[in-house]
């Protein structure tokens, strides 16, 4: 016998409208040699009926996946080291003008952001659980604190620290199950006019772009401008700005202050108009999504089949989280793509997780370019393209699967 499963928020019934099955873990990468059993979980997305997030089903323990050995380097991307310069510049310009401001970021990883306000000289303070990112900031010289940001952490920071005029988090936030504690923690932490900003993919291009491997372990929340304003209502905040953001396929910068703090900008309802237009909350719109899906892995599947029939090679490239859903779901393993090119040196020796497809160097891409290649780090197309312009020199192309599967 099974409970109706209830909105982690706001205790209302959800409607599951796809279910991807069983899933490893996204960032768990596999050791060739043995040793460790793989972790499996249900991976299925729901929407509440009464405040329209949408969220995991089932929740990985958060230890399993924030590990010592976490092998995400939010460094990799230069388009996104100038995306989180420009980020820090803007709170330096605007939030943190007063000598003694202080900024925390919780899932600061490796320090991008962070790196430009210890630059500055000015007080920060990053919450990252997984060690080994933690360190490479460290190292840098930022100040981090290897631990979980949550109310107990935040309640910490705040009696040692003082105040903070900005709590940020880009990609961690949605990451996080118990939003409960999250704000309770900012309000324990944030100055009575501060602002607790984050972003996060932004479920409308999730479903216009159908790039459904968005989906996987740590992506616990798909926010809207419409859910993301009832949960700060919900835990006695305001949504008061919005932004769209082209990176990572799309996603929304969310500014929250304390209810009352702060004047919305139209925005807000520009957006919530927006999103009724798409109407993005509807059933019919759920349903559409799952078709479109299902279309996504059977085109993928018939052009990775064909190049096998033809003797064509083929790799990927790009080792990404996403790609463990993608794989998995598609039924994709080293027989129909051979290898993953991916410059992170923890993830290089290693087999994908679940599809067990080796990941290989960049150089060991170039060294013998494949007939084609899918681009898994879709994400990131402008910067790879331009990188390995020596690929389609030489004959390659590309197959990508976002907004739809094409040979390019
Ligand atoms: P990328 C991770 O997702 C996990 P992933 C996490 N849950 C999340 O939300 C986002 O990050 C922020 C490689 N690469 O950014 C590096 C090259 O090899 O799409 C990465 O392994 N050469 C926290 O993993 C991968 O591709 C390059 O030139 O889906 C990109 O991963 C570039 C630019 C990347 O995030
Ligand atoms: N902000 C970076 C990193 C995103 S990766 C970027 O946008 O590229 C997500 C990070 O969140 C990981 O490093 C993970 O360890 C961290 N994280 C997960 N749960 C967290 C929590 N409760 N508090 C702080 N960080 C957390
Ligand atoms: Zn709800």
């Amino acid at each position: 016998m099974s409970a109706t499963p209830e909105c982690r928020i706001c205790g209302g019934a959800l409607h599951e409208f796809f279910d991807f099955g069983r899933q490893p873990l996204a960032d768990a990468f596999v050791d060739p040699e043995g040793g460790t059993e793989e972790f499996f979980h249900r991976l299925a997305v729901a929407m509440c009926d009464a405040c329209t997030m949408v969220q995991l089903l089932e929740d990985v323990p958060r230890e399993r996946m924030f590990r010592t050995d976490y092998p995400y380097l939010s460094s990799g991307s230069t388009v996104m080291q100038e995306h989180f310069r420009a980020t820090a510049r803007h709170f330096l310009d605007t939030e943190l003008r007063g000598p003694d401001a202080f900024l925390v970021e919780f899932g600061s990883n490796d320090g991008i952001m962070l790196d430009t306000v210890h630059r500055a000289g000015r007080r920060h303070l990053g919450v990252e659980p997984c060690a080994g990112v933690a360190e490479a900031a460290a190292a840098k010289g930022i100040r981090v604190r290897n631990a979980f940001f949550e109310e107990s952490t935040a309640a910490e920071i705040a009696a040692a620290e003082g105040p903070a005029q900005v709590v940020y988090a880009a990609n961690t936030f949605s990451h996080i199950s118990y939003v409960d504690s999250v704000f309770r923690g900012v309000d324990a932490l944030l100055a009575p006019e501060g602002v607790f900003v984050f972003e996060d993919p932004y479920l409308a291009d999730i479903f216009e772009r159908t790039s459904f491997d968005q989906i996987y372990d740590e992506h616990f929340y798909f926010f809207t401008v419409r859910s993301v304003q009832a949960m700060a209502a919900h835990y006695g905040f305001e949504l008061v700005d919005v932004e769209h953001l082209d990176v990572h396929g799309g996603e929304i910068r969310y500014t929250v202050a304390r209810r009352g703090a702060r004047t919305p900008t139209p925005a807000v309802g520009l957006f919530l108009e927006r999103e009724k237009a798409a109407r993005i909350t509807e059933r019919d719109t759920l349903e559409r999504f799952g078709a479109a899906v299902d279309k996504v892995r059977d085109d993928l599947r018939a052009v990775l089949e064909r190049c096998r029939a033809e003797g064509a090679t083929v790799a990927a490239y790009g080792a990404t989280a996403k790609s463990a859903t993608l794989t998995n779901y598609c039924g994709i393993g080293p027989e129909l793509v051979a290898y993953i090119a991916d410059s992170t040196p923890a993830k290089q020796g290693r087999l994908s997780p679940g599809s067990h497809i080796p990941v290989r160097s960049p150089e060991e891409f170039a060294a013998a370019y494949p007939d084609y290649a899918v681009l898994f780090a879709w994400n990131h197309a402008e910067e790879i393209m331009a990188k390995e312009e020596g690929f389609r020199r030489a004959g390659g192309r590309w197959i990508v699967y976002v907004p739809e599967v094409r040979i390019v």
